[in-house]
């Protein structure tokens, strides 16, 4: 078995003690290279301010070796606040109107790539399989080529691909779609994104699948699949299980007794559809007075990417909102939203859905989503909750379970959430079953492993 070599922008280095950062992701890719060794590179979240970062450092933990490297503040400005998440997270989420295109900040994305490669170059040897992952690193296999590296490469999108016509208003569409090609296997959430991603190359007139999963384009031909990413669903659900005597989850169930909870956990991101959230939730009780009194719905949400503007102006109104929604529908004895602006132990977390009757996951846009999967696989299979699920999130390709909704469509969501509540606990089973039949069998180890065996094939 090759060793594996995993390149991200950011890396879940264990802590000390050797516990991983949580989430699925970490913990499939630390298994991925465990079992094969290697290394994970990428940048360490640090600035050496202007003068050339320091070296890369290597720490070896058991088979992993963890490499990191600091960028200079013009290349974090360019490269991660500017091209990646002011260009290209916003165009693949569809928000033209938010994309911020800069010469500069351009030049800083191929730059940094470049860069990486440099760093990354002395690591690796003739048999590597190479893992990039997600829409930083975008051009990182192009540079390697360009280097002579004859390795399998292969790259994994986290975020949507969406279609021509929103992708080419984004001025190095070219160089971008060229950067794909010089990988040996492009892999996206669902089928819908490979679709886009096939839609693109035909529009530009620079390619097309040439059938057996390949695609041909800029003289090279490449693998290019749909595999949606899951989560560790077997230990989520065990969290979960055991989560109940945890003390804040029974703190947390003591102060909703008598009342049913609706849940919400995202990161604080436009993508994610929370004032659209806030707004059908608003309209649900106004239209359900019955319900006044009978419900809380909590928002748990931590800040992030607050240096983009965007978000730092997001973080006020999502605020201003739930305070908004509190004072006209409150009563003294009842607070309707609770608004939490922070980061909870996956532990508790787990214990969190698994007392919410109706987990409300209704972004805008989103690759896949994991907290609609972990909400499912939290759920009591007794008494399990009801999960609405915006249609335009790819977990909502196979979790058919769901209450699907257009979050666009307020008083449809309004409706989701009445429904979901008054749900008979038999369809609530039947529907859950279904999804978590899926998810047990399509986890995050799954995922790992299909990428990889379709890379190595
Ligand atoms: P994200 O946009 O971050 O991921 P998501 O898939 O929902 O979105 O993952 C968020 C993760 O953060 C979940 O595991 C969740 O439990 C955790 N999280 C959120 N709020 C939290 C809180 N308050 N405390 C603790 N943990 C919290 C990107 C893409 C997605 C894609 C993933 C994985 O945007 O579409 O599903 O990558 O590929």
């Amino acid at each position: 078995m090759s060793r594996l070599v995993i390149v991200s922008n950011r890396v879940p280095v264990p802590e000390k003690g050797g516990i991983v950062p949580a989430g699925g992701l970490a913990v499939a890719l630390k298994a991925a290279l465990e079992e094969r060794g290697g290394i994970w590179m990428g940048w360490s979240g640090k600035s050496s301010g202007e003068s050339e970062p320091e070296p890369l450092t290597v720490t070896q933990q058991g088979k992993i070796g963890y490499a990191l490297t600091d960028l200079t503040d013009t290349d974090v400005e360019e490269y991660y606040h500017g091209f990646a998440n002011r260009v290209l997270w916003p165009i693949c989420h569809y928000r033209l109107d938010l994309a911020e295109y800069g010469r500069k900040e351009m030049a800083g994305y191929f730059r940094v790539n470049r860069f990486f490669a440099h760093r990354l170059a002395p690591l690796i040897q003739p048999d590597d399989v190479i893992w990039v992952h997600d829409y930083h690193m975008i051009p990182l296999a192009a540079e390697l080529r360009q280097m002579g590296f004859k390795n399998k490469i292969g790259f994994f999108l986290h975020i949507p691909w969406p279609p021509a016509d929103v992708l080419f208003t984004m001025p190095v569409h070219e160089e971008i779609m060229r950067g794909l090609s010089h990988y040996d296997l492009v892999g996206f959430q669902t089928d819908h994104d490979l679709e886009n991603f096939a839609g693109c190359l035909r529009r530009e007139g620079i390619g097309d699948e040439v059938g057996d999963g390949k695609f041909s384009s800029h003289g090279r031909t490449f693998g290019g699949g749909a595999y949606s990413i899951g989560i560790e669903t077997a230990a989520f659900a065990e969290f979960a299980k055991r989560a109940s005597s945890n003390i804040m989850v029974r703190k947390a169930r003591q102060s909703v007794e008598g009342r049913d909870l609706i849940i919400g956990v995202d990161r604080l991101d436009y993508s994610k559809g929370l004032t659209q959230r806030i707004d059908a939730f608003e309209r649900f009780i106004l239209a359900n007075p019955g319900q006044q009194g009978r419900v809380t719905y909590l928002q748990i949400t931590p800040k992030s990417r607050s240096e983009v503007p965007e978000y730092e102006s997001m973080q006020r109104m999502v605020a201003e909102q739930a305070g908004r929604v509190n004072g006209a529908i409150g009563t003294v004895d009842w607070v309707p939203i609770r608004y939490i602006n922070r980061s909870i132990g996956r532990n508790v977390l787990a214990g969190l859905y698994r007392l919410g009757k109706v987990g409300l996951v209704t972004p805008l846009r989103d690759g896949m989503n994991l907290v609609a999967k972990e909400y499912v696989a939290a759920q009591d299979s007794e008494d399990p909750g009801v999960l609405v699920l915006s249609r335009f999130a790819g977990a909502a390709r196979k979790l058919d379970g769901a209450l699907l909704v257009n979050p666009y469509d307020v008083d449809a969501t309004a409706n989701a959430i009445a429904r979901a509540l008054s749900m008979p606990a038999e369809e609530r089973r039947q529907r859950w079953q279904g999804m978590m039949t899926h998810l047990l069998e399509h986890d995050v180890s799954r995922w790992c492993d299909d990428f990889l065996a379709d890379l190595a094939a």
